[in-house]
């Protein structure tokens, strides 16, 4: 005997980051945490190098490979897959690729984290990526999830407080019609990590307490993947933002230490912790 179970299926187009703390592995812990079924294609393969300082080795991965695993995703879960996160992207065929990949079926939910410092790249070609980024995957997505370089880079504007914060959102909902949820994070200063949510119609400050001054690597990867798990699961784009919010705030609270100069999240954080064992008298 066995029962058919129907999660909600999401897919993550990412970077491989061996040590797990970022990328696809994030993506996917994230979504398993919260209940969804997670699929992955990879974009490029990252091994930091702790020879040089932890620095990125980037290989990418072939954009026919990156379109099979594409249409394999896609043809397994005809009819179920709406929901999509994208991360790194890395060169400027496999941002190609991945527009094809979106205008070739219908998405209720693209979660776009416009990665835009791919480290491992030449400038020149860093740029022209993340002017590709900017021109065909942001009018596919339905929310985007800039970090505050991000979001300078995406709005034109300088931001160094929360009502920049706000313009800066507003300004690239305006240009591109999508949600945005742009992240203060721990670079602005006060007290609170803050976090903007724009749509349109409503926007609202996430504020919480900041956790220590130093970035951990991965809440930026699973902060979006979060995003994209509520959403499959039927949430609206602020409550999904408000609870990816939280997901990634108790990860923080719950870090893993390692050799890189970082801390890493714990996608876990949100977990009921284990009952004592009492042990009888
Ligand atoms: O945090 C951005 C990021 C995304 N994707 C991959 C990465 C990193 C940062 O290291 O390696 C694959």
């Amino acid at each position: 005997m066995y029962n058919i179970h129907s999660p909600a299926v999401t897919m993550t187009i990412a970077g491989s980051e061996a040590t797990g703390g970022a990328g696809a592995q994030a993506d996917l812990r994230t979504f398993q945490e919260l209940g969804t079924y997670g699929t992955a294609a990879l974009t490029c393969i990252v091994a930091y190098n702790p020879q040089d300082n932890w620095n990125h080795r980037l290989t990418r991965i072939a954009p026919e490979v990156l379109e099979q695993q594409l249409e394999a995703i896609q043809a397994n879960f005809a009819g179920q897959l709406d929901t999509v996160k994208l991360g790194m992207m890395g060169s400027v065929e496999t941002i190609d690729v991945v527009a094809n990949a979106l205008q070739s079926q219908e998405w209720k939910n693209v979660v776009l984290d416009p990665v835009l410092i791919c480290k491992g790249q030449e400038p020149g070609e860093a740029q022209d990526t993340d002017q590709a980024l900017k021109s065909k995957l942001l009018p596919l997505a339905t929310v985007t999830t800039p970090n505050h370089f991000e979001a300078e880079q995406l709005s034109g504007m300088t931001i160094t407080n929360l009502a920049e914060l706000k313009d800066a959102a507003r300004k690239i909902h305006d240009d591109s019609g999508v949600a945005v949820l742009a992240k203060g994070g721990i670079r602005l200063s006060g007290p609170e990590a803050v976090d903007v949510f724009y749509d349109g119609s409503n926007l609202q400050v996430l504020g919480v307490p900041k956790i220590g001054n130093h970035a951990v690597s991965g809440a930026g990867c699973s902060l979006a993947a979060a995003v994209a798990a509520e959403l499959s699961k039927g949430r609206t784009a602020l409550e999904a933002a408000e609870r990816a919010k939280d997901f990634v705030t108790a990860g923080i609270n719950q870090r893993i230490a390692a050799e890189t100069p970082y801390d890493i999240m714990w996608q876990g954080g949100l977990r009921r912790k284990p009952q004592q064992v009492v042990s009888p008298e």
